[in-house]
Parts: structure tokens; sequence; C-alpha cells
């Protein structure tokens, strides 16, 4: 359709249905989001000042970042900033096919501090270079959100190649944070190795959640409403309820006098071929 011709429909059909009862309820979700996040960024902020230690804040600071990045999508979601049309709008269905690009910026700043939070806790498991592993993971965590996000914006068939290669990236993750699940118990001290299996496992399973949401959602199975509802609570959960797991009681202040259980026959001491001293 001829660029200007698309306009006046998309205005027609804008001004004919300026708020129906699901816009209102979107919104509603989107408020809710961003205060629950807003109280989480408080909560955060009140146990840095009453508990963290030299050693632990860097965990607080994360953390409150994370929240505070979300509370700044969620506010920009709900004022109506960045929502995008990948197919066009040309009929009054078009407008409910749509995507937040606030909501992948938040995800691609989030979601690596998130790991880097769980790869921080689990450092008594790892072996030397293990900042590699961090940067190495890091990056297929934002290869899995930003082909997420072509994957949103694009239509069709085309779609779903994008969403495959997405997945792909957060297998590659995703394994990762299930073998410092299934080390964990490694560490002895029991309050931290808890802390860890618990950390990993709530993420393993919240995780997963997310691609069956989005393949529904541009499958066509679900609304746009309830896509909203769904992303609202996993990311409250994913954030604010993963923070109060990682701060709450000891184990993030004992982290870090636990010492190494790295593995010796883990580590690769020798070089091919060189003869060390
Ligand atoms: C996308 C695109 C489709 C394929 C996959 C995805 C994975 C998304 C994930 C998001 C996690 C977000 C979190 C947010 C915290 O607030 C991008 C939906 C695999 C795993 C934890």
């Amino acid at each position: 359709m001829f660029p200007v011709t698309r306009v006046m429909t998309a205005l027609a059909i804008a001004t004919q249905s300026p708020s129906t009862a699901s816009d209102t309820l979107d919104t509603t979700i989107l408020w809710t989001g961003c205060i629950l996040m807003l109280l989480g960024l408080l909560s955060f902020g009140y146990l840095r000042l009453t508990k963290a230690t030299a050693a632990s804040r860097g965990f607080y600071d994360k953390t409150m970042l994370i929240v505070a990045t979300a509370t700044c999508s969620y506010l920009a979601m709900a004022l109506g900033v960045g929502s995008v049309h990948p197919q066009g709008i040309n009929t009054a269905a078009d407008l409910a096919h749509r995507a937040f690009i606030p909501r992948y910026v938040d995800w691609a700043i989030t979601t690596p501090l998130l790991l880097l939070d769980i790869i921080l806790f689990a450092r008594p498991l790892l072996n030397k270079g293990w900042e590699w592993d961090a940067v190495t993971i890091a990056g297929f965590d934002v290869i899995m959100i930003v082909t997420g996000v072509a994957s949103a914006l694009l239509a069709g068939t085309d779609r779903w190649f994008f969403f495959w290669a997405s997945v792909g990236a957060y297998a590659v993750v995703s394994g990762y944070v299930i073998t410092l699940f299934l080390k964990a118990k490694r560490i002895p001290e029991r309050r931290v190795a808890d802390k860890l299996r618990t950390l990993t496992g709530y993420l393993s399973v919240l995780w997963l959640i997310y691609p069956f949401v989005f393949a529904l959602y541009f499958g066509g199975v679900l609304d746009g409403t309830t896509e909203d509802i769904f992303y609202m609570v996993l990311d409250v959960l994913a954030k604010v309820g993963f923070g109060f797991i990682l701060l709450l009681g000891p184990a993030v202040e004992l982290v870090d006098k636990v010492s190494s259980v790295a593995q010796p026959a883990e580590e690769n001491t020798q070089v091919r071929g060189v003869k060390l001293a």
C-alpha cells in the first residue's frame, strides 16, 4: 500500500477506537510492572545500606542497576514509547500485533547482568580464565536478545529463522547455568552451595518460559494483553524475586570467604609442546 494511504488508514483506525478496554488493561499492566520494579529498587537500596560489606556490595549494586533499568523500561512502555507494528497497520487487528522496543533494550542490558550476578556468586567453583567464560556467556546472551528483536520485527516465515537463532544462543546460556547448578554441591559452605542451587534452578525454569510466550504470541495463540501479563510477571520474578533470593540471608556476604574448589583436573596447566619450569 502507498505509504500516505497507509498512514491515513492507521490514523483512521486510531481515531475510531481511541481507547479500548484492552488498551486500558495493557497500560495498567505496564504501570504495575513499573511500580513493582521501583519497589524492588527501594528494597534493594535499603538492604544495601543495612547489610552490604565491602566485598558483597557489588552484588547489591548490580541488582539495583537491573531493577532501575526495568523501572525505566516499564515507564517508557506505559507511556507508549517504542511500540512497533512489524506488519504495518492495515486493519484494526494489526494494532494489537506489536513489539515493544524498550522491552528488548531492557533485556539486552539486564540479562547479562543477571548472569554476571550468578557467575560471580559461583566464583569458588570456577577455574582460571573464568572471566572469559563470563564474557562468552554474556556475549551469547546478547546474541539471544538481538536475534529475538530481529525475530520480533520481521513478519511471516522470516521471523522464525531468527527465532531459532535466538533459541540456539539461549541453549548455550542455559547449558552453562545448568552446569553451575550441577556443580554447586561441591562448595563446602552449605549456605553458599544451597543458594547457588536455588538461584541457578530458579533462573533456568523462569527463562525457559520466555521463548514459549514469544512463540505463542507471534504464532497468534496469545493476544497482546496476555503476552503483557506473562512478561510482566516473569520480569518481576526474574529481577525482583531473583534479587531477594540472592541478597536475603548471609550467603552473599560469605561467598568471598569460601576457598576455591576448582578441580585441578579441569585446569589446563600443561602448555602443549612446551616444558614448563
Ligand atoms: C526471546 C526471543 C525468542 C527466543 C528466545 C528468547 C529468550 C528470551 C529470554 C529472556 C529473558 C528475559 C529476562 C528478563 C528479566 O527481566 C528473546 C523471547 C530464546 C530468555 C530474564
